[in-house]
C-alpha cells in the first residue's frame, strides 16, 4: 500500500514516517538539521514534513515544553539501517551539542514503515506509544491523516488523543529547510 515505485525516487523505496521532537536549547535547529541530513542521503528523501508544533510535556510534566514535528521519507533503506541512520544523527547533533553549541537533544522515532509490524525490543513498528500521544498524531495528520495504524486512520486516533497546550510553532512545513 505504501510502496511508491513511481514517486521518483527509484523502484522499491518504500514511505516510512518519523517522528521528532526535543527540548533542550535549540530543538527546532536540530530538528531541521536531521531532516536535510536525511534529505541530503542518497538512499533517503524528504517527501512531506508537518508544520511546527509547540508541545507540553508528556509523560514526565516537570520539565519544558517541547518542539515536536513529523515528517515522511522515500527510502530503499531496510527498517534497521533506517533506524541507524537515525541513531547516527541523534548522535551527531549531541556531539555537536557537547562539543560547540551547549544543551540539546533531538529524538528521533520511527513511527512508520511501510505496512510493516513488527515487535522487536530494538525495534517496534508502528511505535508502541504513537497512537496516545497528540504530540506525535497532530503533526502527523498535517500530512497522513488517512494513513491506517494500527487498524485505525490518524485522523480518527488523533481525535480521541488529549491535544490541549498544543500549540503550531509554525504554520509553514518549509520551516525545516532555512532554520
Ligand atoms: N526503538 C524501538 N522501537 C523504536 C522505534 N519505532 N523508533 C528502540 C525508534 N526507536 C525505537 O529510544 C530508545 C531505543 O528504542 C532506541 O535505541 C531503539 O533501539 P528512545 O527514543 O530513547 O526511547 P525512550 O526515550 O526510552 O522511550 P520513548 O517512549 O520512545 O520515549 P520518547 O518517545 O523519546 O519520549 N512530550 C512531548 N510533548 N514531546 C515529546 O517529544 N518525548 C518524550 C520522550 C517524553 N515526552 C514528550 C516528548
Ligand atoms: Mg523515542
Amino acid at each position: 500500500m505504501n510502496i511508491l515505485p513511481e514517486s521518483g525516487f527509484g523502484n522499491g523505496s518504500i514511505r516510512a514516517t518519523l517522528g521528532l521532537g526535543g527540548n533542550l536549547d535549540n530543538p527546532v535547529r536540530a530538528m531541521a538539521l536531521a531532516l536535510r541530513m536525511l534529505d541530503q542521503r542518497a538512499d533517503c528523501r524528504v517527501a512531506e514534513v508537518s508544520r511546527l508544533y509547540r508541545t507540553p510535556p508528556w509523560g514526565k510534566t516537570d520539565q519544558s515544553f517541547f518542539y515536536n514535528s513529523c515528517a515522511a521519507i522515500d527510502t530503499t533503506l531496510a527498517p534497521e539501517a533506517l533506524l541507524d541512520v537515525c541513531l547516527d544523527i541523534e548522535r551527531e547533533m549531541k556531539r555537536v551539542r557537547l562539543e560547540r553549541w551547549g544543551p540539546r537533544t533531538i529524538d528521533i522515532d520511527i513511527l512508520t514503515y511501510g505496512d510493516v509490524e513488527r515487535i522487536e525490543p530494538l525495534l517496534t513498528i508502528p511505535h508502541p506509544r504513537m497512537t496516545e500521544r497528540g504530540f506525535v498524531l497532530m503533526p502527523l495528520a498535517d500530512f497522513a491523516v488517512d494513513l491506517v495504524v494500527k487498524g485505525r486512520k490518524v485522523g480518527d486516533w488523533l481525535s480521541a488523543v488529549d491535544v490541549q497546550g498544543i500549540e503550531i510553532a509554525d504554520e509553514s512545513r518549509d520551516w525545516w529547510r532555512s532554520t
